[in-house]
């Protein structure tokens, strides 16, 4: 393995550490039918081991470095409201800084979203670096796809944790089989949202774990989930993507939050149209 990598390295002249994290971000995690069958029936999968110790370390620093600098001129925290106390938010890193790239547009993480969405290839909708600081708030009950003008429920969202994330950090949480409830479909993150859906999802069991360092979770558009507040002293440090369907068309936008979206990260696409703008590339396809 060493061997093979070095001469990787040798041939693109990169350092062979730089080569070992291309190569894990670009090899194949083998995803079984019964996890396929497991995140239909319950809208969301939690997988261990995906992304070596290694390679997280390396991209908690990179994301880290990103967010801090970007994230330094918001408020203190308790000049926010819920949404600004829930995380820090920087959209589409891989656009200014390419940096990130192998990781945002890894092969390996494309082709579990693809594989679990059961379609042939997928692409990049955008990325987000989601960051809740120490003593930041809880992330309210919501489904991802209010703000997306999507043509179909082919979409997901890779969310992977730069550190281990015990209970107490404030894991993301899932109401299992939610994806199928059409109540609250239209609430935005809010404090509105929170309350409204915990009354509603009353029924469903939930799925509040920690993640262990490794741990990737895969959950799709309409899927509601939340997360407790980080009553740590540390950063809990995500970096998340959304994927879609490679084939996906543009939905005529049913709200505010999803003609700013169509706007944003489907530029020069029309209604009915692929998505496929610049900033949508195929990351992985069949
Ligand atoms: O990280 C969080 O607290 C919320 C994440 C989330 O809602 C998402 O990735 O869809």
């Amino acid at each position: 393995m060493s061997r093979r990598l070095d001469r990787l390295a040798n041939l693109h002249g990169m350092s062979t550490a730089t080569a070992r994290l291309a190569d894990h971000l670009a090899e194949a995690h083998p995803v079984t039918a019964a996890q396929i069958a497991q995140y239909r029936r319950d809208g969301y999968i939690k997988l261990k081991d995906v992304l070596d110790g290694d390679v997280l370390r390396h991209w908690a620093q990179v994301v880290g470095g990103i967010v801090a600098r970007r994230a330094a001129d918001l408020p203190p925290l308790e000049r926010r409201g819920t949404y600004g106390k829930a995380f820090q938010q920087i959209s589409n890193l891989w656009e200014d800084h390419p940096e990130v790239r192998p990781l945002v547009l890894s092969a390996r993480l494309g082709r579990i979203a693809a594989e679990l969405m059961q379609v042939d290839g997928v692409r990049l909708y955008h990325d987000q670096a989601l960051f809740k600081e120490p003593g930041g708030g809880f992330t309210p009950w919501h489904a991802d796809q209010q703000y997306w003008p999507l043509s179909s429920d082919r979409s997901i969202t890779a969310w992977i944790p730069l550190q281990a994330t015990p209970l107490e950090m404030g894991p993301l949480q899932f109401a299992v089989g939610s994806q199928r409830c059409c109540f609250g479909r239209d609430l935005a993150i809010s404090d509105e949202s929170e309350s409204l859906l915990a009354g509603s999802l009353r029924d469903l069991p939930k799925d509040e774990t920690p993640y262990d360092l490794g741990e990737v979770s895969f959950h799709a558009g309409w899927s509601f989930h939340r997360a407790g507040p980080n009553a740590t002293t540390s950063m809990r440090a995500v970096m998340t993507m959304i994927y879609i369907d490679a084939d996906m068309r543009l939905a005529q936008p049913a709200n505010r939050n999803q003609e700013s979206d169509a706007a944003r990260w489907c530029p020069g696409v029309r209604v009915g149209e692929r998505i496929d703008s610049r900033l949508n590339p195929v990351v992985w396809q069949a």
